[in-house]
């Protein structure tokens, strides 16, 4: 028998004769998938805890639960957990930070007084290993948000003190871009928002667009730093009313010329986002995805491949915006093991991605030739191509392991590593 590499050149070149004779370039495909970064997001391995040093508990809504032993208790526990699933997961990428995971030092430093500094380990660890970092202001687990308001508050102490955040959140995110060169994209979300329904849902409108106002006044170098603002239809203790709806981010993107952050999680448990792609990018250059998997409500579940992430990743590719969507991802799960969950999720990331980039560029002319038939039928027949033995091929190449060779990895990691926190 050959060895298992053999076998694997081997598949892959029956799958490329497949593609090939579909009009697909699987070379091309691999190519284009190597160059499309996704953002991991830091808040899988320690169950959005983050390092201050004032005990807080998680608040804004965010739900984790599970208690799966070996959670990140430091930052340098977090980097080697990170270390070990990029080791695992195909490709170059990069880390989302939240402003609660600088490294204070054991020093209380409030979030109206984080600064760049408190990040040098992170940008260090990230030029290191050629990481690109994003950035989020954290306007949660904190005493002045236990209100569930924030940017949007009627005290314009607590409203300032979050602008104030935000800020320098900002100009943490510049000095990562600037120090990595690669540019940094810090997205906004407040939980804003009212359990019951409200009597005024003007006002904390008004109050959230002058604090954006405030925040966003300064200009930054876009190849630094991107601003974005992320919508959400409804969470925990903001079932009836949230200040930074869909329509509200929407229209303050466009007309504020920020990046709009489409959550998968954020809309009606039916309304995905992949169609929202091609519209909202009619009106603005570029955009933010947190890929998450809602179940029944906004559970952040592990990503998974179903038809959702396909029909985003499908629309990414299909349409050439790899450039124009940064894809970050937003889930956190603590009833598994927590590399395993960034392993399983971001694979399937870049494994839909995989699928759209080898789609037959027959069924676009079909459409256009108006002979839908054609379409569907190739639209159906696609789903069983040979796609697994090209993603086997991109994981040898890439020097990662090949099917779930990762997962023996991530249990060596536990035993020896994570089961001794
Ligand atoms: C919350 C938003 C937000 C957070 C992270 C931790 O509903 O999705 O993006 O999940 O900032
Ligand atoms: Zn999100």
């Amino acid at each position: 028998m050959p060895p298992f590499s053999q076998n694997i050149q081997t598949a892959c070149q029956l799958a490329q004769e497949r593609y090939a004779a579909l009009g697909v370039d699987v070379e091309h495909a691999l190519k284009t998938l190597s160059q499309i970064p996704i953002s991991l997001h830091c808040w899988q391995g320690d169950d959005v805890g983050g390092f201050e040093n004032f005990g807080g508990t998680l608040g804004g809504g965010l739900a984790v639960t599970g208690n799966y032993p070996g959670k990140a208790r430091t930052p340098d526990e977090l980097r080697a957990d990170l270390n070990k699933a990029l080791s695992l997961i195909p490709g170059k990428h990069r880390l989302n930070l939240h402003a609660f995971y600088g490294e204070f030092g054991g020093k209380k430093v409030d979030r109206d007084a984080i600064e760049p500094k408190y990040f040098k380990n992170w940008i260090a660890w990230a030029k290191q290993n050629g990481l690109g970092l994003d950035f989020n202001p954290t306007c949660f687990s904190h005493p002045k948000s236990a209100d569930g308001c924030t940017l949007s508050h009627p005290d314009k102490g607590i409203r300032k003190f979050w602008i104030e955040h935000c800020i320098r959140s900002r100009e943490i995110g510049a000095a990562m871009g600037q120090a990595l060169g690669k540019t940094c994209v810090t997205n906004v979300w407040i939980p804003d928002g009212m359990k019951d329904t409200p009597a005024d849902r003007v006002a904390p409108r008004a109050r959230l667009a002058e604090s954006l106002d405030a925040v966003f006044k300064k200009q930054i170098p876009a190849k630094l730093n991107l601003d974005a603002v992320e919508p959400k239809l409804f969470g925990i203790g903001s079932e009836s009313y949230v200040v930074g709806s869909h329509e509200f981010h929407l229209g303050y993107a466009i007309s504020r010329k920020k990046l709009l952050t489409l959550d998968a999680g954020h809309y009606h448990p039916t309304e995905g986002i992949a169609d929202k792609i091609s519209s909202v990018l009619q009106y603005m250059p570029e955009i933010l995805l947190h890929v998450s998997r809602g179940v029944r409500w906004d559970s952040d579940h592990v990503v998974v491949l179903n038809d959702d992430l396909l029909a985003i990743a499908r629309e990414i590719a299909a349409n050439g915006f790899e450039k124009r969507v940064h894809i970050g991802l937003d889930y956190f799960d603590a009833s598994i093991n927590r590399v395993a969950a960034w392993t399983i999720g971001t694979r399937n990331m870049i494994r839909a991605l995989l699928i759209a980039l080898l789609e037959s560029p027959l069924i676009r002319s079909a459409e256009a030739a108006g002979d839908f038939t054609t379409r569907l039928a190739l639209q159906e027949e696609a789903r069983t191509l040979p796609f697994g033995a090209v993603w086997d091929y991109y994981c040898e190449q890439q020097n990662v392991p090949v099917g779930d060779a990762w997962l023996a990895d991530v249990k060596s990691y536990e035993k020896d590593v994570l089961s001794k926190r």
